[in-house]
């Protein structure tokens, strides 16, 4: 495994593979395919294909190299004892968390729109984090999970980059966790949001961490 020098903003960073973690956050059905939370919201849910490919490649990279790999589900129990009123209220009956739609209830475990999206599919080893908020470490055992293994650098990937990809790296970098945000391989509804929660990662000296295309991470990563 050894180090690499992955090439990123605002300075590349050196980085012990042994000690390093690939986490794809939310790539579901229900925010990438029609019928589901993130179309619910009002959302073009086409416009988060684009980090589909790139995604699929960084988490080739990194089985390649042997990285950790974890994927994240963003969803809530059948009965929504976990859901906050506050979080179900924000939308027409119809259309809230618990509804049923074309991929069954809306953001709830077990249900089709829960799924990961068949294209990133998690390999039988790899951990999934079934997570009720936006952030991964809220009410999880990942901080557990990447401490019981010695990981202290997160490789970023997944939807949305504002939303649920920008909370997670906040939790993590207040956790002591060195963030790099692959930035091809996230994506969200709002492409000035994705753009701007980006520039915010790596502004001031990397205030919540570092952004790398998905190329120099694989190219950084994957066995040589
Ligand atoms: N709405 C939106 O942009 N995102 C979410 O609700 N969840 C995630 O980002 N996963």
């Amino acid at each position: 495994m050894g180090e690499a020098v992955i090439k990123a903003e605002p300075s590349a960073l050196r980085v012990d593979l042994a000690r390093t973690a690939l986490i794809v956050i939310d790539m579901q059905r229900d925010f990438l395919e029609p019928g589901g939370f993130g179309a619910a919201l009002g959302n073009d849910v086409s416009l988060l294909r684009s980090a589909i490919e790139p995604c699929r490649r960084v988490i080739a990279a990194a089985r390649a190299g042997k990285l950790l790999v974890l994927h994240t589900r963003e969803g809530h129990r059948p009965d929504m004892s976990d859901a906050p009123p506050a979080k179900v209220e924000r939308a027409e009956p119809q259309l809230r968390i618990g509804a049923r739609g074309p991929m069954g209830r809306i953001l709830i475990r077990g249900e089709q729109g829960h799924d990961i999206i068949p294209e990133l599919a998690p390999s039988g080893d790899e951990p999934v984090i079934d997570k009720p908020g936006k952030g991964a470490f809220y009410q999880t055992d990942l901080e557990a999970m990447l401490r019981n293994r010695g990981i202290v650098n997160l490789l970023v990937c997944g939807v949305t980059t504002e939303v649920c990809v920008h909370t997670t790296i906040r939790e993590a970098n207040d956790r002591g966790f060195r963030c790099i945000a692959v930035a091809d391989a996230c994506a969200s509804y709002f492409p000035a949001f994705h753009k701007v929660a980006l520039d915010m990662v790596k502004a001031q000296g990397g205030i919540f961490g570092w952004v790398a295309g998905s190329e120099d991470v694989c190219a950084a990563i994957a066995p040589s």
